[in-house]
């Protein structure tokens, strides 16, 4: 048995279904990137990764926890990673964006469920994901329904916490949401075992904001009409991201964006002369989820941005810095986290449409495409509000609805084929 195989074992996990994914990742990830000419060259830490996705990072949270420290799996961006990290934990997002893993998680949910919350609960009880295996604790949080319930059946044999998030923003909103901060940090001093001190909340922030900015970089350089790199590569660094060491990806992605950078300075674009400026907002696209980004570039144009959780809304904003209370920090982290998330749950979010066409305006988009996953109530309710302010502002929009499957890729393909040539 190879090394992998064991510790999949080690896990529990279901070898011989777990194989049928290791065997169609190779492909589907050739099929979406390996196709593409002129891939910056320091992708080659983030192919690495994606390539060995279940072997290298599980290896290293299981080493972690052989020295005590416990993983934390979490669901949301409005979960504080700082907290976890204060107290000498791991997190990593378990969000699950394949295909595979949805008909186990339709053996208990209903079918009109989200496929992202479906491949979830689906590689979690369908033994699948490593990640879900070694996650020692689970955080979720009260954002859609959906969610929500389905934390009641992950937490089932993992041990769950949940935040309650207030779906207004006034003060008494902000007060509570800073109440959640408080509790999740007493969980995480009981579970870990380690108090969260403000030297260690000080110093975690600093490692986020870190985090944060290299991102925040590489996105800069997709602004340039020359535009360095391709919508796919950008949108697999964000789902790594998501479960990578938070200091190692942010020294990886500063070292990208040196040869990002200099591509400017070059000239050197990734995009065909006249290829359409492509905005994507909606719903997060969860690893492997590369499908709409895959049709797009694969039509002509460029994906120069997404205003999603897995695109700005993940890095947007930091949390102020060297705090002076336990107090301040935590009320550092709430507006953070609390203030500045414009996700579809909160009623209103006009900061969302705002964002939006600020985005479009930044990143000099052409068209929008808002694109979400079928069944998700909260963001194909607020597509009116959204399709009616982009008509005030004039930007173009095509809006879709989609799953994992690959069966309506064609379809789509030609929607957003019919959508470029309007664009001109
Ligand atoms: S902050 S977008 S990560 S809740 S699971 S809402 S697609 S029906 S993921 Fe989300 Fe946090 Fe908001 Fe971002 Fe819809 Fe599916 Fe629910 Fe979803």
């Amino acid at each position: 048995m190879d090394k992998n195989h064991q510790m999949w074992s080690d896990l529990g996990m279901d070898l011989e279904t777990h194989d049928l994914l290791c065997e169609a990742l190779p492909s589907a990830f050739g099929d979406v990137f390996m196709v593409m000419d002129d891939r910056p060259e320091r992708m080659d830490y983030f192919n690495m990764v994606a390539a060995d996705i279940h072997g290298i990072r599980p290896a290293e949270l299981i080493e972690a926890q052989k020295k005590g420290r416990k993983v934390f799996g979490t669901f949301c961006v409005f979960v504080p990673d700082e907290v976890i990290i204060a107290a000498d934990g791991i997190v990593t997002g378990l969000c699950g964006g394949s295909q595979f893993w949805v008909p186990e998680g339709e053996k208990v949910l209903p079918a009109n469920t989200c496929p992202l919350i479906k491949a979830s609960v689906g590689a979690r009880l369908g033994r699948t994901c490593p990640y879900f295996r070694i996650a020692d604790m689970f955080i979720g949080e009260t954002t859609c329904d959906g969610k929500q319930k389905a934390y009641e059946i992950l937490g089932e044999d993992v041990k769950m916490h949940i935040m309650q998030l207030p779906k207004l923003k006034r003060p008494r909103d902000q007060e509570a949401w800073k109440e959640e901060i408080k509790i999740l940090i007493k969980e995480v001093e009981d579970f870990t075992g380690n108090k969260i001190t403000l030297e260690s909340l000080n110093d975690s922030i600093k490692i986020i904001n870190k985090k944060r900015s290299a991102l925040e970089r590489m996105y800069e350089t997709r602004k340039n009409s020359t535009v360095p790199i391709s919508g796919r590569d950008a949108l697999l660094i964000m789902q790594i991201a998501y479960f990578d060491d938070p200091e190692r990806l942010a020294e990886k992605v500063n070292v990208l964006c040196e040869e990002l950078e200099q591509r400017v300075k070059d000239g050197v674009s990734v995009a065909k002369e006249g290829a359409k400026r492509i905005l994507i907002t909606g719903t997060p696209l969860a690893v492997p989820n590369w499908k709409m980004h895959n049709i797009i570039e694969s039509s002509g144009a460029i994906v120069v941005c997404e205003e999603n959780c897995t695109g700005t809304r993940y890095f947007a904003h930091q949390v102020k810095e060297d705090n002076s209370s336990m107090e301040e920090a935590i009320d550092s982290l709430m507006h953070r986290y609390f203030d500045n998330i414009h996700c579809a749950c909160f009623t209103p979010n006009e900061e969302r449409f705002d964002d939006v066409v600020r985005l479009a305006k930044e990143y000099k988009a052409d068209g929008i495409v808002n694109v979400n996953l079928k069944f998700c109530n909260l963001y194909s309710t607020e597509n009116y509000f959204l399709e009616k302010r982009l008509k005030e502002e004039g930007i173009p929009v095509l809006s879709l609805e989609t799953d994992y499957a690959d069966n309506d890729a064609g379809q789509i393909r030609t929607r957003v084929e019919a959508f470029l040539e309007m664009l001109g």
